[in-house]
């Protein structure tokens, strides 16, 4: 395989962190004209950490078909405020009901509920608002509509949110009590879907073919469902330091996860054998891109 060795890995991927940190600040709104604690609630929770992996994909998928122009920031910054909507939203009362996140106390044990479900949708809207502001570059439209297009329906019914409401039913004690084919339909909408976005704005901005794209987007659906199998895997087998976010909360929640499904050692081969495939899959796309194949190696192998 095509890897970067891990010293050099590790310095990169922070010196990306450090860009993206960089692109989003300047994407959120201004003080001047936001109310104040709405500010206050969603710069808590843009600032507070998290890995970045999103726009990271983003940026190396547009890299690896030979993307080179500013035009994907707008687009960077919108997939995370996505995201950290998402996150949340996911923390609060009605759903997971978990007090800490990226390290620190959750959006709504700090603001409070309401502020956890408004400053949630406020920064879910201001990330089309956000990527809107790439239609002010001088760059190709059909592209940009694509992209906007991909963008808010892998968001929504047909992605991520209609992922995650089928995973509310899930349930041990019955709503739902999902096999494994419901399984992969919730991992898919609710986690794939926000890796295949990113992933697939970086082709279409960079001008990969319609063939790459659909390629692009298988890829980043098997990462998504490593991604959230090890995630699941995680839940059972760490802490909260290392996490960030509370252990065991899939057995608080009664949810059903591969771990049960298959057992650990088991979910964790598929992890790794899902990961071989998107690899594969990497390899078979025109250009190459290193440091992508080891970041989905890193992903399907951390521990936070
Ligand atoms: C209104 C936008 C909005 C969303 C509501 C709650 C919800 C719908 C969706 C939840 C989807 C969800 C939380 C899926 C889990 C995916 C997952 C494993 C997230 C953790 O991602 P990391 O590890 O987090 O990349 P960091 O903190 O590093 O960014």
């Amino acid at each position: 395989m095509r890897m970067v060795n891990s010293e050099n890995f590790d310095k990169m991927m922070a010196e990306k962190v450090e860009y993206v940190q960089d692109v989003i600040r300047s994407f959120l709104p201004k003080k001047e004209n936001c109310p104040e604690t709405l500010y206050d609630a969603l710069v808590y929770s843009m600032e507070a950490g998290g890995k970045r992996l999103r726009p990271i994909l983003m940026l190396e998928t547009y890299r690896l078909f030979g993307g080179n122009k500013a035009v994907i920031e707008p687009f960077m910054a919108a997939i995370e405020m996505i995201h950290t909507s998402s996150l949340i939203h996911d923390d609060l009362p009605a759903i997971d009901n978990d007090e800490l996140r990226r390290g620190r106390k959750t959006t709504h044990a700090v603001y409070g509920e309401a502020m956890g479900i408004l400053s949630g949708d406020a920064l879910l809207n201001y990330a089309y608002e956000t990527a809107l502001e790439a239609f002010r570059y001088n760059f190709d439209r059909d592209s940009l509509f694509l992209a906007m297009k991909v963008l808010a329906a892998k968001t929504g019914i047909y992605g991520m949110l209609g992922g995650q409401s089928v995973d509310v039913e899930n349930d041990k004690k019955g709503n739902l009590s999902p096999d494994l084919g419901m399984l992969e339909y919730i991992h898919k909408h609710k986690t794939s879907a926000l890796i295949e976005a990113p992933m697939m704005i970086g082709a279409i901005l960079a001008g990969a073919q319609k063939g790459e794209i659909s390629c692009v987007e298988e890829i980043g659906g098997k990462i998504g469902l490593a991604f959230q199998i090890r995630d699941d895997i995680l839940d059972v087998i760490s802490t909260d330091d290392v996490l960030g976010k509370p252990v065991r909360s899939d057995a608080k929640n009664e949810k059903v996860t591969y771990a049960d499904l298959l057992g650990l050692e088991a979910a964790k081969k598929k992890v790794n054998d899902i990961t071989a495939e998107a690899i594969r899959l990497l390899q078979t796309l025109p250009g190459e891109n290193q440091f992508l194949e080891s970041l989905v190696e890193n992903m399907a192998n951390r521990n936070k």
